[in-house]
This record gives structure tokens, sequence and C-alpha cells, in this order.
């Protein structure tokens, strides 16, 4: 299996471009289907240690259904597979360039939630055009064995999103360990409430928000992935979450630039437009750097060959 690795402010993302299943034809929602269904133990061996790491995301391409797109690309993590990945388009983009498989300017790219746009600036800089995000709930409030009542806003940006500001526990590298189990409690009462989205999608990332630490960063945050594990980037499709509740607190007019930086210090650019039903279209500015180029060997011999992490 033929991988490229690379990561966009130090979240990891492993491009498979060859040896990945046969996910068939028809729409890409059905080969994420069947990706999730069929192949778990894939989305594992590739991305679980000893082969993978914490945070990994895999972007499997595929051949997009619409002839307009550039490629398409199913993402996912050990545990899941995703929607859509903000930070995995930024790397995938960025590893294609690398092999002259991608020109500076703009392309489509198809995804299991829609067709994104990005403009690949130079090498390492990438805007994503996101689809349309939106908050479909405010002020949701669920109850936190040991915390008590935490409030939140349910909102779509590719992933369904619990967002919670400010942040029960100051969002700073030091307090990663108790973020991520604070998190992790949030999202199962987030379960547990039945929050999600209109047709019943459940919760699968939460998102702690503080302000930012200096006068040019607006924000910063803690993302809790679904394989527990917390996002290095400002994460792609939670900010494009994060856009869609700050336009519908009018607390951000339409394309004005801020700057928001996860818990490790890394930033994003971020600005919206309205979009056509009532949310936004998010643009997410990053940068991502290839780190190996590598052929996956996978050994019959080797009772870990599908990963040693439950
Ligand atoms: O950047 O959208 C993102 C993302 C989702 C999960 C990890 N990163």
């Amino acid at each position: 299996m033929h991988v490229i690795d690379s990561h966009t402010g130090g979240m990891p993302t492993r491009v498979i471009l060859s040896g990945g299943p046969d996910l068939g034809d028809g729409p890409i929602t059905d080969r994420a289907r069947r990706l999730a269904q069929d192949h778990p133990e894939f989305c594992r061996s590739v991305l679980a240690q000893p082969r993978g790491q914490d945070g990994m995301v895999g972007a499997l391409l595929v051949t997009p259904a619409d002839k307009t797109c550039a490629y398409g690309v199913i993402f996912f993590d050990a545990q899941a597979v995703l929607g859509m990945c903000g930070h995995g388009t930024i790397g995938m983009a960025v590893t294609m360039a690398s092999l002259d498989r991608l020109n500076t300017g703009e392309h489509k790219i198809e995804t299991p939630v829609g067709v994104v746009r990005i403009t690949l600036h130079d090498a390492n800089t990438v805007t994503v055009t996101n689809v349309e995000s939106r908050r479909v709930a405010q002020g949701k409030r669920v109850e936190v064995e040991g915390l008590g009542t935490i409030t939140g806003d349910v909102a779509f940006g590719g992933n369904w999103f619990f967002i919670v500001e400010p942040s029960p526990i100051t969002v700073c590298a030091d307090n990663i360990r108790d973020l991520t189990d604070v998190a992790v409690a949030v999202r199962s009462a987030a379960l547990a409430a039945g929050l999600g989205g209109e047709n019943g999608e459940p919760i699968d990332h939460v998102i702690f928000q503080d302000p930012g630490d200096t006068a040019d960063v607006h924000s910063c945050n803690f993302v809790l992935c679904p394989d527990d594990t917390y996002d290095r980037s400002p994460c792609g499709t939670g900010s494009s979450a994060r856009l869609a509740c700050l336009a519908a607190d009018k607390r951000l007019a339409p394309k004005t630039e801020i700057i928001q930086k996860s818990v490790i210090g890394s930033p994003y650019k971020l600005s919206y437009e309205n979009g056509a039903k009532g949310g936004v279209i998010p643009h997410i500015t990053g940068s991502a750097f290839v780190m190996a180029d590598s052929t996956l060997v996978f050994s019959e011999k080797d009772s870990f060959s599908q990963g040693c992490t439950p």
C-alpha cells in the first residue's frame, strides 16, 4: 500500500495512493458507507498504532462521480468514516502537489458531504471552501457527571459538532489530558440526550472554545475527534461549524477574516460568505507539509497487523 503522510498544523493525514479496498462504483456516499460497514479493519490497520499514530486521518482517493472534480476522497480515522475533513483536505492537496498531480489554482474535490473547492496557493498553502455549514440548535443543556450542566450549540460543518463556549477548562496545551476527559464525558452526555442533526445524525465531535490570548487571534479551540484524540489543527469542519454559530449570533460579519488557533497554537485563517440555504460557506486557509512517502507492509504472521490499540 503506497501512502504519503503530511501534517496540517501538527495534525497528520495519510493519503492512500494505492492498495486500498475496492469500494465499487456509484455515489461517493455509497462508497463511504461500504468503507465504514465492510472495511473497519482497513481503517484501523492503516491508522492505529503501531503503523499509524494518534489523531491520524486517512484520505482514501476514489474516482469522483462528478467528472468536474480533480479527485474524490473519503476521510476516515481509526474508528469512523468522516463526512469531511478540513485538515485532511489541506494535507491531501499539498500531497498531490508534491507529486505534481495538482497545480496551483482552483480545483473541486468530491467528498461524501458534497463538493468542496480548494485553492492551492503554493506548495504548502491551501484555502478550502467548505460545504454550506449551519447551526441547528442553540443553547442545548446536558448534564455531565461531576461537572453539572454544560450548555452548547449543535452545528454542522461537514461533521456534527457540539460547541461549548466558554470552555469548562481553559484551552491550553497543559490541560490537554483534562480537556480530553471532559470532552469525552460531554460527548456521552450529548449523545445520551439525543443531540445531533435534523435526521438523527449523532454528534461526532466536541469543541471547547475560548478567546485568543493575543489581540490578533480571535479564538482558540480544543476539538475532540471520534477516535478520542484531539485535533492538533483548529479543525476545518469544526471551524466551519463555529463560523456558522458566529454568523447566526451576528458576532462576525461575512468576508471578515479572523485567526483561530488550535490548543497547540497552530493557526487557520477563517472567513465566510452567506450560503443559499441560510447557513454559511466557510473559507479555511492553512498550511501542510509532507513528512513521509512509504510502502505499508501487512504480514499474515503479524498478530498486530490490524493495529494494537483497541
Ligand atoms: O480538520 O475537519 C477537520 C478534522 C476532522 C477530524 C479531524 N480533523
